[in-house]
């Protein structure tokens, strides 16, 4: 079944044995494209619309020109849901500078290439909502806030590759990204909260962190429940003495986290506002309004 998953790759489908791209492509060279991690529901791409505008916005910072309209985009990935006859997916949305020469100016590249895949993820284990997950602080900062800043969802996720190694290296299940000052910045693919007080508190983009989708579905699902959200520079401290923590991303979805560096956090497992957040996001997933139906 898994090969004969049809791949897009510039308009084209492809099986997944002979999806491939050119060794001389300066996103596979260089790291030098963008891309999006998404998610359907039920029939429903997740908010796909807020997914396809974060990519342009990427490709726009690294001066990408991205050869299709987001309509076109955002056929690209129902399309191929449709070929594989899926429902339930992780889209993997790439743009990639393209096939160039071994230097590395990008304007030997001359055609930027969209490749669409469409396949499932197995990020977190499967009572990991229930448990609540591990984590420790890497001692890989955050990337500062310039070229490879994670604000723009590029190619580049060495940074992010390098924590995870560490999380794996200490048996706990994710990594806790630190900026240069020493700050929370966010996991190592999802954005990152705190419950204190019954309020919640997440760190700004400022720290070098991805502007969250999953992060603002969330931050609206509080503000109809009347709960606070502040924006504001989060210390290790303040998560360790956290009453509960979160993170949000695509691929992690909605996740408690139990523990950093040992420490626990609040009770051990998800507490109420966590809880009932999650109850929440567990129904906006499937709401037909919030998405892109196949
Ligand atoms: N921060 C970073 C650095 C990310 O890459 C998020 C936060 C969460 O953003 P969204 O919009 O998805 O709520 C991401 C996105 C993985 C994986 O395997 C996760 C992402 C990208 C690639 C792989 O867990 N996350």
């Amino acid at each position: 079944m898994d090969n004969e998953l049809q791949i897009y790759i510039d308009g084209k489908f492809y099986p997944k044995p002979e999806a491939k791209i050119s060794v001389y492509d300066h996103g596979f060279l260089y790291g030098d494209g963008v891309f999006e991690g998404i998610r359907a529901y039920s029939g429903i791409v997740f908010k796909l619309k807020e997914h396809i505008d974060r990519l342009y916005r990427s490709a726009h910072a690294i001066m990408l020109n991205v050869p299709i309209t987001k309509q076109e985009m955002i056929q690209a990935v129902v399309d191929t849901l449709r070929k594989n006859q899926m429902k339930d997916a992780y889209i993997r949305l790439v743009v990639s500078r393209g096939i160039g020469d071994l230097g590395l100016n990008p304007l030997k590249c001359s055609k930027a290439s969209v490749i669409v895949i469409a396949d499932t993820i197995q990020c977190k284990a499967a009572d990991a909502q229930e448990t609540g997950l591990t984590t420790i602080f890497s001692w890989v900062k955050r990337n500062p806030v310039d070229s490879t800043t994670h604000e723009i969802k590029s190619l580049n996720y060495l940074n992010s590759i390098l924590a995870k190694i560490e999380a794996n290296a200490y048996g706990v299940d994710e990594a806790m990204c630190l900026e240069s000052n020493g700050y929370v910045a966010e996991g190592v693919g999802e954005n990152v909260f705190i419950v204190r007080n019954g309020e919640l508190f997440t760190p700004p983009t400022s720290t070098g962190a991805l502007s969250g989708i999953t992060a603002e579905v969330v931050v609206g699902i509080a503000a109809k429940l009347g709960i606070k959200v502040t924006v504001t520079n989060l210390t290790p401290f303040m998560l360790f003495a956290a009453d509960e923590a979160f993170f949000t991303g695509t691929a992690m979805e909605m996740s408690p986290i139990r523990e950093v560096n040992k420490r626990v956090i609040g009770e051990g497992k998800p507490g109420p506002v966590t809880k009932l957040l999650m109850a929440e996001f567990q129904k906006i997933i499937v709401d037909p309004t919030q998405g892109v139906p196949i």
